[in-house]
């Protein structure tokens, strides 16, 4: 096993995973050490599509070349791509789907939720082309969600949401590949019969399939939950909030809050705070609501609930020993944590019908009691509190302030200050300028084969150091709030042009700065640096290839965050990712992914403008992006 230095630099982490250990219980950092990797896997070049293999091609020539149907170690690779995106892109398109249910039904009248931002929905619902006049907002809401709903049944035309959203430049591009999306669900269905054995072998078609489906995710996931939960949310304001494991309380009843969709974690906040008094009566001073993961970046962005984990040390809120119930809805639940809630008197809940552990309490969780199943999951953890062991209590010290809550709103609001007339323009003067180099969008995972938090933090604080604007989303967001990036002791990372910029938009709304990474959300809301990238190209008249723009996702795990990647890439921006995405067995997949103009053949970058970069190293990694914002600089002429 690992040293716990070499596990994570969060001290939290370190403590409760050396007292996991003292106490036997068995996490996913010790299983990473435990697993032996697989040279086959880790290259793409397995195929399990159909029962005459598993087929695996040697990557050294010395072995079969073909697998039993024929197909050579290309079409191998790129199928095993094309999968990995499919499977993240239907996790997003779920959540877009289950989110525009809920809008349809809170407008019918018949599920619990109200709409909170009615300047969001008629913005929406105008450019939607919906007719707004004389119109209720429950019946606009009603239009918007079924609009939302035709993503995933339109036979004809393109998704909506596309022609909402996308900039017109990148959609010319996909109209003429043929891979821009008609519906989510015809399209997820489409990539999964063309993978089967005995149909699609072309690795480049195959990878225009994967296309697809990063603009599946981009458009029926990201943007359309984004969208619809701000309605029915509200649109994320500036917020402060404490991260890191000493979050939690010991004299409090500790929920966690765990997953993605924020239809559960929004009621089990509103009713921990309206059953506080039943909390009382058992002995505790309250109820103490935590985040895991993008449940709780979606809670700390509207409501500025504390983050307590991000994925690859979420066993450990448990391990506290002052967890009373940690309640999940999906993905990124690691089936593990019912195991180590078993050595505590901590309750695993999971809510969906389609999301189970074994062992674990279910309370099932519809749109239309959800008021009812929030009551039970709250009543089920104040239950708990007497149940602790205080022998196995140890809550680690250390939070941390995080400024948040930037949405693109948000952020144009505070440019507004500047420039009242044209709120994009001091951004754009402070990029022409040079004061300003790029921007980067630090996004995605940590991952538990991985030393937590340094690759995202070391990939920030180089560009930051290098005047790059940092923005971030998910767990990577986590890893840097956790290191002072998300609050103004984090300025003295930042290059000194850039901190001069922070400190003037901050000032002009009243802070003492802006904090050094913008902080936009979970990962669906990785729609939000979209759409800044789309207003400014709009606003400069080019398209977004040509910004000095680009992505890094240091610490990925998630097919999620691949397929979050290739919609970043298919507009033209860099994604560099620091964990292998299982395409090096194929020379001519890595070539289309990560190949350059020079290449022979088609690559991402000729057709796009953008490329996958696959560096382990952050430091080299941030100079690779380094060197991309400079050649579009240059290429701009600024
Ligand atoms: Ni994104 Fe959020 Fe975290 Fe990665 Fe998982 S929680 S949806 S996939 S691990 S960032
Ligand atoms: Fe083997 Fe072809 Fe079947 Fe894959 S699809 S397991 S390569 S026979």
């Amino acid at each position: 096993l690992r040293d716990i230095q070499d596990v994570s630099i969060d001290q939290g982490v370190q403590e409760l995973l050396e007292k996991a250990r003292r106490e036997g219980v068995d996490t996913a950092f010790d299983r990473a050490d435990q697993m032996s990797t697989c040279g086959f896997g880790s290259t793409g070049v397995c195929c399990r599509h159909c029962l005459e293999g598993p087929c695996r091609i040697a990557p050294n020539g010395k072995g079969p070349q073909r697998g039993i149907c024929g197909a050579d170690v290309h079409t191998i690779v790129a199928r095993n791509f094309l999968s990995h995106l499919t499977e993240g892109a239907a996790g997003h398109a779920e959540h877009g789907r289950e989110v525009a249910l809920t809008l349809l039904e809170a407008a019918e009248g018949t599920a619990p939720y109200e709409i909170k931002d009615q300047g969001k929905l008629l913005k929406v619902a105008q450019d939607l082309k919906i007719d707004i006049t004389n119109k209720e907002p429950k019946e606009i809401a009603k239009e918007v969600a079924l609009k939302a709903l035709e993503d995933f049944s339109k036979q004809k035309g393109i998704m909506n949401w596309v022609e909402l959203r996308a900039h017109k430049d990148s959609l010319a591009t996909w109209n003429e590949l043929g891979v821009t999306p008609v519906n989510a669900h015809l399209e997820i269905s489409k990539s999964v019969a063309r993978s089967a054995m005995g149909c699609d072998a072309d690795p480049l078609n195959l990878v225009l399939g994967g296309i697809t489906m990063g603009l599946v995710d981009g458009y029926a996931g990201l943007h359309l939950s984004t969208d619809l939960q701000d309605i029915l949310f509200g649109t994320p304001k500036a917020v402060k909030a404490q991260y890191a494991m000493g979050v939690l309380k010991e004299d409090m009843i500790n929920i966690a809050v765990h997953g993605h969709v924020p239809m559960l974690s929004e009621k089990v906040v509103e009713w921990a705070r309206k059953l506080n008094s039943e909390a009382k009566e058992v002995g505790a001073k309250g109820i103490n609501i935590v985040g895991v993961c993008c449940t709780g970046n979606e809670l700390l962005m509207r409501q500025g609930v504390s983050v307590a984990s991000s994925f690859s040390s979420q066993e450990l809120v448990i391990v506290s020993g002052v967890l009373e119930a940690m309640v999940v809805d999906i993905q990124c639940v690691m089936p593990g944590i019912q195991a180590v809630a078993e050595c505590y008197h901590t309750d695993i809940i999971t809510t969906l019908p389609y999301v189970k552990i074994p062992g674990a309490s279910h309370i099932e969780f519809h749109p239309e009691d959800a008021d009812e199943a929030a009551q039970a999951i709250v009543r089920k953890a104040i239950g708990n509190f007497t149940k602790r062991d205080p022998a196995k209590i140890a809550i680690p010290q250390e939070t941390v302030e995080a400024y948040a809550g930037f949405s693109t709103e948000q952020v144009v609001e505070a440019l507004a200050l500047i420039n009242q007339e044209d709120p994009l323009q001091p951004l754009i003067e402070a990029i022409t300028s040079g004061k300003i180099r790029g921007v980067a969008a630090i996004v995605g995972c940590t991952n538990p084969k991985e030393k937590q938090d340094i690759g995202n933090v070391t990939v920030a604080k180089e560009l930051l150091k290098n005047n790059v604007l940092v923005v971030a989303t998910g767990c990577a967001a986590h890893s840097l709030a956790k290191h002072n990036l998300m609050n103004p002791q984090g300025l003295a990372y930042c290059g000194e042009e850039l901190r001069q910029v922070l400190e003037g938009i901050g000032q002009a709304a009243g802070l003492p700065s802006l904090p050094p990474v913008l902080h936009m959300g979970s990962c669906v809301d990785n729609s939000r640096p979209a759409d800044l990238l789309t207003a400014i190209a709009n606003k400069l008249g080019l398209p977004i290839r040509s910004l000095p723009v680009v992505g890094s996702c240091p610490e990925t795990h998630s097919p999620k965050a691949l397929s979050i990647g290739t919609f970043f890439i298919a507009h033209g921006v860099d994604v560099h990712v620091g964990v292998s995405p299982q395409v090096s067995g194929s020379s001519v997949v890595t070539e289309m992914l990560c190949g350059d103009k020079v290449s022979e053949g088609v690559t991402a970058e000729k057709v796009f403008g953008g490329k996958l970069i696959y560096e382990t190293d952050p430091v080299k990694g941030a100079q690779l992006l380094l060197e991309r914002i400079d050649s579009k600089r240059a290429a701009l002429g600024i």
